[in-house]
C-alpha cells in the first residue's frame, strides 16, 4: 500500500494544549507523524509520495468559505491584537445568545470552535492545509486504481464539522475525501470512524444525506470527549435517517468485545453496498494510550486491518488520534499489513 505524506505536518507545533486547568505539552505532535512513517519504511509498506496540490475547493466542498477564511487568517488577527501567547478560544455563544459572527479575534476564536484544547500558532494553517492534500492525494490513487492507499494526515480531521475546530482538528480530512468521490461520480461512499472519540465532524457533515453512511465506534460520550454528540440514539435525519451508527463502548473494552461492533460496522458497509470506503484510523484504542480507555493490544490492529480488507472495497485511511507514540508506528502499520493481507 502507498502511503502519502507531508513534511509541512512540522508547521504544525503549538506549545501548549489545556488540561486540567494548566497548559500541558499537546499530545498531539510531530513526532507522532515521524514515527508511523518511520515505521513504514522499515516494513517497507510500499512507496511513500509527497502529496499534490490541490487547491481550496474541494476543502471548501466540505467547509464553509467564512470558516476557511476565518483559518486562513486567525493567526495573523491573533498577532494584530497584541496578544502574548498562542490563540486559544475562551468564550462561545451559549444557549440563549446569538449566534454571530464578532469582528473581534476572542469572539471569532468562539464561534468557530467548540473546545479549546486545542491552540492556533504559526504554522497550523499551513499544515492542516497541507494534511489535506496528503487526504486529497490518497483519493487521488485510489480513484486511480489502487486498492487503497495511507493518508498520514497531520492534523487529524474527524472532529472538525462544516465551521468548527477542536479535538486537535481543523480540515475533516476523512470527509474531504468521501465528498471528493461523491463529486467524481461514486454513487454512494461510507466512513467508518475507528478512532477512540467519536467522529463528531464527520457525523455532523453528513447527517441528512443518504449517500455518504457514517459510522463509528467509540468511547461512551458520556464519559469522554467530545461530550456532546456520538451517543446510540443519533441515526440520522431527514433524509439521512438510517445513515448514521454510533457505537458507544465503556471504559476497560478489550478488542473481543471491540470487534463485535467492527463486525456489526462492516456488515452494515457491505449491505450499503458504497463504491469507496474511507477509514478514519486512530490508534488511540491502544492500551497504553494515555487519552482513552480502550484495551486493544498491537496485535489487535492486524485483525482490524485484515476484517477492513475483506471488505473488498477501494479504501482510503485517514489518520486520525493515536497519542503512545512508541507504538503509534506499529499499530498504524499494523493496520494496513492486515488489510494488505486480507
Ligand atoms: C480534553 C481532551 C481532548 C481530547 C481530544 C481528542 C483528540 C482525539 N482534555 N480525537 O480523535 O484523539
Ligand atoms: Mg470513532
Ligand atoms: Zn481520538
Amino acid at each position: 500500500m502507498k502511503t502519502v505524506f507531508s513534511p509541512l505536518h512540522s508547521r504544525r507545533a503549538v506549545k501548549t494544549e489545556l488540561d486540567g486547568g494548566i497548559l500541558i505539552a499537546p499530545h498531539e505532535k510531530p513526532s507522532r507523524a515521524e514515527t508511523i512513517l518511520a515505521r513504514v519504511k522499515a516494513q517497507a509498506l510500499g512507496e511513500v509520495l509527497e502529496p499534490e496540490e490541490f487547491g481550496l475547493d474541494p476543502v471548501k466542498r466540505v467547509h464553509s468559505e467564512d470558516y476557511v477564511a476565518f483559518l486562513e487568517s486567525c493567526w495573523a488577527d491573533w498577532i494584530a491584537a497584541d496578544k502574548p501567547g498562542e490563540a486559544i478560544p475562551a468564550v462561545w455563544c451559549g444557549r440563549g445568545m446569538r449566534a454571530r459572527v464578532p469582528k473581534d479575534i476572542d469572539g471569532r476564536l468562539g464561534y468557530y470552535s467548540f473546545a479549546a484544547e486545542t491552540s492556533i500558532s504559526d504554522g497550523t494553517w499551513e499544515a492542516a492545509r497541507a494534511s489535506a492534500n496528503v487526504a486529497l492525494t490518497a483519493q487521488k490513487l485510489v480513484a486511480g486504481g489502487e486498492r487503497a492507499a495511507f493518508a498520514l494526515c497531520r492534523p487529524p480531521g474527524h472532529h472538525a464539522h462544516a465551521d468548527l475546530f477542536g479535538g486537535y482538528c481543523f480540515f475533516n480530512n476523512a470527509a474531504i475525501v468521501a465528498q471528493a468521490f461523491r463529486d467524481q461520480g461514486a454513487e454512494q461512499v461510507a466512513i467508518l470512524d475507528v478512532d477512540f472519540h467519536h467522529g463528531n465532524g464527520t457525523q455532523a457533515i453528513f447527517y441528512d444525506r443518504s449517500d455518504v453512511l457514517t459510522i463509528s465506534l467509540h468511547g461512551d460520550p458520556d464519559l469522554v470527549f467530545p461530550h456532546f454528540l456520538g451517543f446510540e440514539d443519533e441515526t440520522g435525519e431527514g433524509e439521512g435517517e438510517g445513515f448514521n451508527l454510533n457505537l458507544v463502548y465503556p471504559p476497560g473494552t478489550p478488542y473481543a468485545i471491540w470487534s463485535q461492533g467492527l463486525e456489526t460496522a462492516c456488515e452494515r458497509i457491505a449491505g450499503f453496498r458504497p463504491d469507496a470506503l474511507v477509514v478514519a484510523l486512530g490508534v488511540d484504542t491502544f492500551e497504553d494510550d494515555p487519552i482513552s480507555f480502550f484495551k486493544l493490544r498491537s496485535e489487535d490492529y492486524l485483525s482490524l486491518g485484515r476484517r477492513l480488507g475483506a471488505l473488498g472495497l477501494p479504501t482510503v485511511f485517514t489518520m486520525e488520534g493515536g497519542y503512545d507514540v512508541e507504538a503509534i508506528g506499529v499499530n498504524a502499520v499494523n493496520v494496513m499489513q492486515g488489510f494488505d493481507a486480507a
